[in-house]
């Protein structure tokens, strides 16, 4: 009876060991980005998709320096117009991208100059 009891703990054991052996290898993965700076990539240049109409991410955050790529994922044209002149994309068709290189700090909100609703997207920069 203790050795059947005993071989039930080492089955138990062996199956705790190997769950928590695959959970460890599962966090080997990169860290997932923060959900406030989806576009960020690692802290380095950020990605803005243009999509349904919308900047996604509304925000990004990079250190001077560092470019935003825009890509338009619409099937119409679209342009990321910084409010104060600093960027202008340009007319963006499908699939097209515009990247930009951000020197100095501050938050740079922008627009499409086609769509109306397409306000208030920011790039933010920090030194
Ligand atoms: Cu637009």
């Amino acid at each position: 009876m203790k050795k059947y009891f005993l071989g039930i703990s080492l089955i138990i054991a062996i199956v705790v060991i190997t769950f928590a052996a695959c959970s460890k290898s599962g966090s080997d993965s990169p860290e997932p980005q923060k959900p406030d700076n989806p576009g960020n990539t690692a802290g380095g240049d950020a990605t803005v998709e243009i999509k349904n109409f919308a900047f996604s991410p509304a925000t990004v955050t990079i250190k001077a320096g560092k470019s935003v790529t825009w890509t338009n994922a619409d099937s119409a044209p679209h342009t990321a117009t910084d409010d104060g002149g600093a960027f202008d994309s340009g007319s963006l068709a499908t699939s097209a991208t515009y990247k930009h290189a951000f020197t100095t700090a501050g938050t740079y909100t922008y627009h499409c100059t086609f769509h109306s609703n397409m306000v208030n997207a920011k790039v933010v920069v920090t030194n």
